[in-house]
């Protein structure tokens, strides 16, 4: 039985419509998710939306809709980008579901099971747009300025409230941590959340009493649940909880994906809540960066908010994928333009791969009538090749492995590098005349090159990569096919042909939308 790897993203809020950085999180997961599939893992992705909660209420409000409509009308939204943007999901889990109401009742029980829930009321800061409670110490601005860490309003709350005793778990969650280096990435997270978790804890307040838009309490009428509470257990109902059923296996997850300002959401409040209900913890939290636009925070006053569909419409699904993971350094911000992806991708896709591919196939289609040669005269320089290859496929490898996305996709450039100054060393189109024999081991060498190339980076670039490896009738396309040294020769001897390929990576223009 393959070794399962459960991924999740975190379930975007549907109160406005899907944005770049919710795009650019549902692509990392994807292309994270794929890589773990052709390693061999038993894959179970999950995505979704977080539909309960005082900002869902009052968008609703503001916007003349129930809640529940705006909930059905954006999650659907949320799930058309997702399928745009070809993200491999298993899940795509609704919070306002039945089963997950049940999971997040279960969750809340087992809580109080351990004597962690109890009855008081809640007396300070919340921020709407934050879902959050702050200390006052953590505020800035004075009166009714008063802002939250992340600079959102925040207002005064009493009421009745149900608490979680988070208290008691300082010295196990900071324990936690350092027994697990990785639990949270990359580092600066996770010195943020030591330095926040050793400043103490102070209970949470778990339950409200103001609105009824939410799960209800548990044998406590007129309380639903903090919305953060069945936020969190969405990775739970996503698999089966409380049930066990054949999915409840991939827990503990593997990797929570999410941004750096819900960290401690997920590398605070949730192992707390995870350690009472005395289930294991998962394997890793880790915060990525915040994606910018020329440099500036996206918000609706700028009128800077770009939808992902756009943006795929006019630069092509892979193409955005290729440029979000290897434009920004994974866990840091990073920034995007029109000019920074059409440049990114003209200069590496179009030009370096694309332009590989394209020159090899097409050579092969028109001057040997699409047939792969199967003999020639072997040059030192075609072993070197190979190896250089391998090195980067590799590299690619152990760079996803540790989630350095974009120095494995450097890496399996330079592989892409070393194809193109062979093919203008070797220049096959000159052998042709002078060297036929020499230029088909020259052919051969770089259709094998292509192919494992192409396997490499179909986590980034699943549709395009996907074409070239039809395109030389590759059909094995996980790691231990990168590796087989016999595909050349099998395809060749089936008798295999090269069809005028058709250019997978089109250069791009310029384009309208900035
Ligand atoms: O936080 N760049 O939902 P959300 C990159 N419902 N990532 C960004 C971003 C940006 N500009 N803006 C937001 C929530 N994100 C909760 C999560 S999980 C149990 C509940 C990321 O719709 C953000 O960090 O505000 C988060 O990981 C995700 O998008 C959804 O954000």
């Amino acid at each position: 039985m393959a070794e399962p790897y459960y991924i999740t993203t975190a379930i975007s809020y549907p109160n406005g419509r899907p944005h770049i950085g919710h795009a650019y999180e549902a692509i990392a997961a994807d292309a994270i998710a794929r890589f773990q599939r052709q390693a061999g893992r038993d894959v179970r992705f999950q995505t979704g939306t977080d539909e309960h909660g005082l900002k869902m209420v009052q968008t609703a409000r503001d916007l003349g809709k129930g809640v529940r409509e705006l909930a059905d009308e954006m999650s659907g939204m949320f799930k058309a980008m997702c399928d745009r943007l070809e993200i491999s999901y298993d899940r795509f889990i609704r919070t306002t579901e039945l089963e997950h109401h049940r999971a997040s009742q279960s969750l809340w029980q087992a809580m109080a099971d351990n004597g962690d829930l109890y009855l008081s009321r809640y007396e300070g800061w919340y921020s709407v747009r934050d879902e959050a409670f702050y200390d006052e110490k953590e505020l800035t601005g004075e009166g009714d300025d008063r802002r939250s860490p992340q600079g959102t309003p925040v207002e005064w709350t009493a009421e009745e409230s149900w608490f979680f005793r988070l208290s008691a778990y300082q010295q196990p969650l900071l324990d936690h941590i350092a027994a697990n280096p990785d639990f949270i990435r990359p580092e600066g997270r996770r010195n943020e959340v030591v330095k926040f978790v050793e400043g103490g804890l102070s209970d949470l307040s778990v339950s409200r009493t103001s609105f009824d838009w939410g799960v209800p309490v548990p044998g406590s009428p007129g309380h639903v649940m903090y919305v953060w509470v069945d936020a969190l257990t969405n990775y739970l109902s996503g698999i089966g909880y409380p049930d066990d059923g054949p999915n409840r296996g991939f827990w503990p997850a593997d990797l929570h994906l999410i941004g750096k300002d819900i960290v401690r959401f997920h590398a605070v409040y949730w192992p707390a809540f995870l350690m009472s209900a005395k289930l294991a913890l998962p394997r890793q939290v880790f915060g990525h960066g915040f994606l910018l636009h020329r440099g500036e925070k996206m918000s609706k006053s700028i009128g800077n908010v770009v939808d992902p569909g756009e943006l795929a419409d006019a630069f092509g699904v892979d193409a955005l994928r290729y440029f979000l993971l290897r434009d920004v350094s994974f866990g840091q911000d990073g920034s995007y333009s029109a000019e920074a992806i059409v440049t990114r991708v003209n200069a590496e896709l179009a030009n370096s791969f694309g332009n590989l591919a394209q020159r090899t196939l097409s050579f092969i289609a028109k001057n040997l009538e699409g047939v792969l040669p199967t003999t020639g005269t072997v040059d030192e320089a075609d072993g070197m090749l190979i190896e250089e290859v391998v090195v980067a496929c590799a590299a690619l490898k152990a760079g996803f492995n540790d989630l350095a996305l974009s120095q494995a996709i450097e890496a399996w450039m330079r592989g892409v590098f070393a194809c193109n100054q062979y093919i203008d060393a070797q220049a096959p189109w000159a052998l042709r005349k002078t060297d036929p024999e020499r230029m088909h081991a020259v052919l051969r060498t770089l259709v094998r090159a292509i192919r494992m190339l192409a396997i490499a980076i179909l986590p980034v670039v699943p549709g395009a990569a996907g074409k070239v490896l039809d395109q030389v009738g590759a059909e094995d396309r996980d790691h231990a096919a990168i590796d087989d040294d016999g595909w050349y020769d099998r395809v060749a001897a089936e008798g295999f042909r090269i069809a005028p390929p058709s250019p997978v990576f089109p250069r791009l223009d310029m384009p309208e939308v900035a």
